[in-house]
């Protein structure tokens, strides 16, 4: 009894929930990697810093992002790519860390996609009031791998639609810890993230970290 009053929420075990044919919801799988994971992090970020990218319209986006492993996306001006070469630094992107990797492979595997390589790891950050617009992932030439996600810092709604974007999403409360693997017929469904509320994570304060793992080519 004494001993469940003092249980954070964090010591749960990780729970596995099928969202969609090929989608799985991995609940607090990333807790054994956080602390080698947020450092991780801090070094890639001092390689290159978070920035916020001018998409083909015009408009800056909301989320600020960054990238590690052998391609990073990037958005400009003249359109959506992946890059070998951070275009602020003129240096290839930081590379991927094993424990990314096997974070990653690890998770897929949970998802049912045996053998997952990832070449990109890209690492959006929000602050309260950053959102993602509901969009499909289709700047990859691979849409058999899947792509695998880690939520870190503070909760976010994420909206999760169909094949068209008129499909009404479904919404899933995203936490720090909590893993996604999207492959199979969820590939290409539409998806986002609601304006990111305000709060305060433990460990990583004022923001929400996400980052997503993806087979390029
Ligand atoms: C469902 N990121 O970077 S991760 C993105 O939380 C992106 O930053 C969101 O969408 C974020 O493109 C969502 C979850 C996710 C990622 C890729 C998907 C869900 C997906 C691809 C297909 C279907
Ligand atoms: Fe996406």
């Amino acid at each position: 009894m004494t001993a469940d009053l003092f249980e954070t929420v964090g010591d749960a075990p990780p729970t596995r929930e099928t969202i969609a044919e090929g989608a799985v919801l991995l609940r607090g799988f990333a807790w054994p990697f956080e602390a080698e994971l947020i450092s991780a992090l801090r070094a890639i970020v001092k390689q290159a810093p978070f920035r916020h990218l001018i998409t083909p319209g015009g408009h800056r986006m909301s989320v600020a992002m960054t990238n590690s492993g052998s391609l990073g996306w990037v958005s400009d001006p003249s359109g959506y790519r992946y890059d070998p070469i951070d275009p602020d630094s003129g240096n290839p992107w930081p590379p991927l860390p094993d424990v990314l990797c096997k974070l990653a492979a690890s998770a897929a595997e949970q998802g049912g996609f045996n053998g997952f390589a990832p070449e990109a790891c890209l690492i959006n950050r929000y602050v309260p009031g950053a959102k993602l617009s509901l969009h499909q992932d289709k700047d990859e030439l691979d849409y058999a791998a899947p792509i695998v996600s880690v939520s870190l810092g503070l909760p976010a709604i994420f909206l999760f639609g169909g094949l068209k974007r008129s499909d009404t999403p479904r919404r899933y409360r995203l936490e720090h810890g909590d893993v996604a693997v999207w492959g199979g017929p969820s590939r290409l469904f539409y998806h986002g993230i609601a304006p990111l509320a305000d709060g305060e994570h433990g460990v990583l304060g004022r923001q929400r970290i996400n980052l997503t793992f993806r087979k390029v080519r």
